[in-house]
């Protein structure tokens, strides 16, 4: 939600909105989670609704692909950081991989997608 609304009336809407994202979860192949690499002081909160929402049932196999985006900022995490902050590596039973990315120059985007659309006709054949 980029709109320029205070992150204490963020929260609002999303504990509003939350109950209903499972409902677009059924015949879900992959998860695309975008990360602000910058803003460290949401990493805690971002790790907690990643590892949250992974534990629904019906995204039981769905791929997880993760950007670590606003890679041309300063001050930007690298992937590795993104990955370790997130607890990428305690994911049990679970596709993922993290590409860093630049969203306003387009970078990293297409690596990361061709990674998904890999793992996901891998797991139809
Ligand atoms: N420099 C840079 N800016 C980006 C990138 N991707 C998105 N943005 C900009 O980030 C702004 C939105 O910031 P976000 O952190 O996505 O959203 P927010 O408004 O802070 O809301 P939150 O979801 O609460 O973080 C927009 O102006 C986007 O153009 C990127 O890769 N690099
Ligand atoms: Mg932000």
């Amino acid at each position: 939600m980029g709109l320029g609304r205070s992150n204490k009336h963020k929260v609002r809407i999303r504990d509003r909105l939350e109950p209903y994202w499972r409902c677009y979860y059924s015949n879900t192949d992959a998860v695309i989670y975008v990360v602000d690499s910058v803003d460290k002081d949401r990493m805690q909160t971002s790790k907690e609704e990643l590892h949250a929402m992974l534990e629904e049932e019906e995204l039981k196999d769905a791929a997880l692909l993760v950007f670590a985006n606003k890679q041309d900022m300063e001050g930007a995490l690298s992937s590795a950081e993104v990955a370790d902050a997130l607890g990428l590596s305690t994911l049990k039973n679970r596709q993922y991989s993290i590409y860093k990315t630049s969203a306003v120059k387009g970078e990293g985007l297409t690596e990361g997608l061709d990674w998904l659309v890999n793992i996901i006709q891998e797991n139809k054949q």
